[in-house]
């Protein structure tokens, strides 16, 4: 019956792609016969075409259903048809707090509808879709730590209402130790009015994200759990296009496309156009990032609007057959709180024999906040970054071959001194699921990330970049690129600090890289698709060459600002040595 789905869908196809053509036509005779800038003709005409497609549909088999609700009629009021709104002059106080405490304009949240309409983001195509009746149903968790309660209500209530109920089999709570007095029985007796569809249950200390979702895949009662962040609002929908590559092929996992929600306004506005498809890749230093679809495929695909194939995704929202999941051994137990578990999942499922389908037909919004408003709890002995690396090494230690690893440790040094605990349960289980290598994976999957983020040329130096007139360090003082470079005293935690010169000449600090021209010296984004850069350092005279140039880094006397000047090899404000930082 799968084989059986895929030639149904196939065929649905072609023919929406022959009466868009119809369309099309109908619509410009009709435009050119009235002369009205509206066309009601080809509304009309859509409406013909869904009952003559049902007809093909039911003559082909009869397991195929439209699920698409009804036009909302529009509303006014705050927030309503996904508009910013904005407090009066006496509120604006407390919703400048609220963001303060929630990373969310919760005062904002509080005045909009639940159920406000939202802007259906979608390509044109998916209202044409038509998906099997008997999908399989799903748990939607939520797990969630001292989130505001409107949005997490919100979030509730778009499911509920934007969801077939036949194929929402719950919608699963899970409390990840909140502290907040309205997350109490407050949110007990809200939840009461869905008569149990919507479950809580309540962590008995701090797990962090990664470990509550597995208690939730554990608790759910669907066949599909399908994970959304605390702060969502679904679009129209949005579940059968997630649940049937699943009814397929037990193996896929779906990933809906991440529309945006301003976390002051609640402007609800797609991060990409409807047509345009990107899926989820890393840069080296396992920073998460989106990229288009390659062309070659892009090429291939019949629909804007049909699935595809991505190497990963950004985290939080997903998905999978809860069995098949499971199976997995969920998320690796090791992974502490925030980070790395997206990648984890990825790397497992792909190279283990699964897949990950995008889904452009399947729309959601998240609050996008600006800062994390929680902290790790007793959980991070040591402060988010090391943590959140941490993962990244457990994640890459299980799931790279040594070239590969090579390539996370140019661009983290300091990630080799920390210690990532006992792997060797993960390493037992790539083994006894027969997981294809790493290089596998970037061979067949994420090969076109390497047209981003190529392969690293070893460092020849890093650590702090120390000035020996004023034994101050290079530092970028927090400002994101593209920004002027400074001085500071040096701090030995690496962070802003932690300098890396390849083999190619590309001075590195994070992902972005160092240039200089006439104003100074300056952080950059580093040009993507490329690992060189205009720097050389001289280790006997410890000047640091602008090649291009022709000139050397210098610290001015007068000002402390850096420069480019003539070089000077005698100068104590030109020279520079990496020193090694030493981990803590
Ligand atoms: O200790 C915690 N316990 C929790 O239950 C910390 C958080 N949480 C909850 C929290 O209340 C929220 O519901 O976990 C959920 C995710 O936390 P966020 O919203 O603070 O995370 P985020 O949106 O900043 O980060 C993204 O990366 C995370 C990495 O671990 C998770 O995978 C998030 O789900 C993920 N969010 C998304 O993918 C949404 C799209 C954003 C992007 C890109
Ligand atoms: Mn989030």
């Amino acid at each position: 019956s799968a084989f059986r789905m895929r030639i149904l869908q196939i065929r649905r196809g072609r023919f929406l792609k022959l009466f868009l053509g119809v369309v099309g036509v109908v619509a410009i005779l009709f435009l050119l016969a009235s002369h009205s800038p509206h066309a009601p003709a080809s509304i009309r005409s859509a409406g013909a075409f869904m009952s003559k497609a049902k007809q093909e549909v039911v003559y082909v088999a009869d397991k195929l259903g439209n699920f698409e609700p009804p036009e909302p009629p529009p509303r006014n009021g705050p927030g309503e048809g996904g508009k910013a709104h904005h407090l009066l002059p006496n509120k604006q106080n407390e919703g400048s707090q609220s963001v303060s405490e929630y990373g969310i304009n919760m005062v904002v949240s509080d005045e909009i509808a639940m159920d406000r309409v939202i802007p259906d983001t979608r390509h044109r195509e998916c209202k044409h879709w038509e998906y099997p009746e008997d999908l399989p149903t799903a748990s939607v968790i939520i797990v969630f730590h001292n989130e505001g309660f409107s949005t997490l209500m919100r979030t509730v209530h778009t499911v509920i209402d934007r969801s077939p109920p036949q194929f929402l089999k719950e919608v699963l709570l899970v409390d990840d130790f909140s502290d907040k007095a309205s997350l109490k029985e407050p949110l007990e007796d809200y939840i009461a009015r869905w008569n149990g569809k919507v479950r809580l249950v309540r962590n008995k200390e701090r797990s962090g994200l990664i470990r509550t979702r597995t208690t939730g895949a554990e608790e759910a009662r669907g066949e599909v759990v399908l994970f959304l962040d605390a702060h969502c609002e679904v679009n129209k929908n949005w579940l059968p296009p997630l649940l049937a590559p699943i009814y397929r092929d037990k193996h896929t996992m779906t990933v809906p496309v991440i529309d945006g929600i301003d976390h002051d306004s609640f402007e609800y506005r797609p991060v990409y156009g409807a047509a345009s498809n990107f899926r989820g890749i890393f840069e080296w230093g396992m920073l998460y990032k989106e990229t288009e679809l390659p062309p070659e495929i892009e090429r291939q695909r019949e629909h804007k609007s049909e699935p595809y194939k991505a190497p990963t995704h950004a985290g939080g929202l997903f998905a999978i057959n809860r069995e098949y999941f499971l199976s997995l051994g969920a998320y690796d137990p090791g992974l502490l709180v925030w980070g790395g578990e997206n990648f984890e999942l990825s790397f497992k499922i792909w190279q283990c024999g699964g897949s990950i389908e995008w889904v452009p037909c399947s729309r959601v919004g998240h609050v996008y906040r600006g800062f994390m408003p929680y902290n790790f709890g007793k959980l991070a002995e040591k402060k988010k970054g090391p943590l959140i690396t941490i993962n990244y090494k457990r994640v890459i230690e299980t799931w790279f071959d040594d070239k590969y690893k090579e390539y996370f440790y140019t661009r983290e040094p300091l990630a080799r001194y920390l210690d990532m605990g006992d792997i060797s349960h993960q390493l037992e289980l790539k083994e006894r699921l027969g997981c294809k290598s790493f290089k596998w994976f970037m061979d067949n999957v994420a090969y076109d990330m390497l047209r981003k983020y190529p392969e690293l040329p070893p460092n020849l130096h890093w650590g702090e970049l120390w000035n020996a007139a004023t034994s101050q360090c290079l530092d970028t003082l927090g400002h994101a690129a593209p920004s002027l470079m400074g001085v500071a005293h040096c701090h030995g935690f690496g962070n802003n600090q932690l300098v890396r010169l390849n083999s190619e000449g590309q001075l590195g600090i994070g992902e972005r890289c160092v240039d200089a021209d006439g104003q100074g010296i300056k952080l950059i984004f580093c040009r993507l698709g490329t690992v060189d850069g205009p720097w050389q350092y001289d280790e006997q005279n410890h000047v640091l060459l602008h090649k291009r140039l022709g000139k050397c880094a210098a610290l001015h006397p007068q000002n402390n600002q850096l420069a480019l000047l003539p070089c000077d090899p005698v100068n104590n404000y030109q020279k520079w040595q990496f020193k090694q930082i030493v981990p803590k």
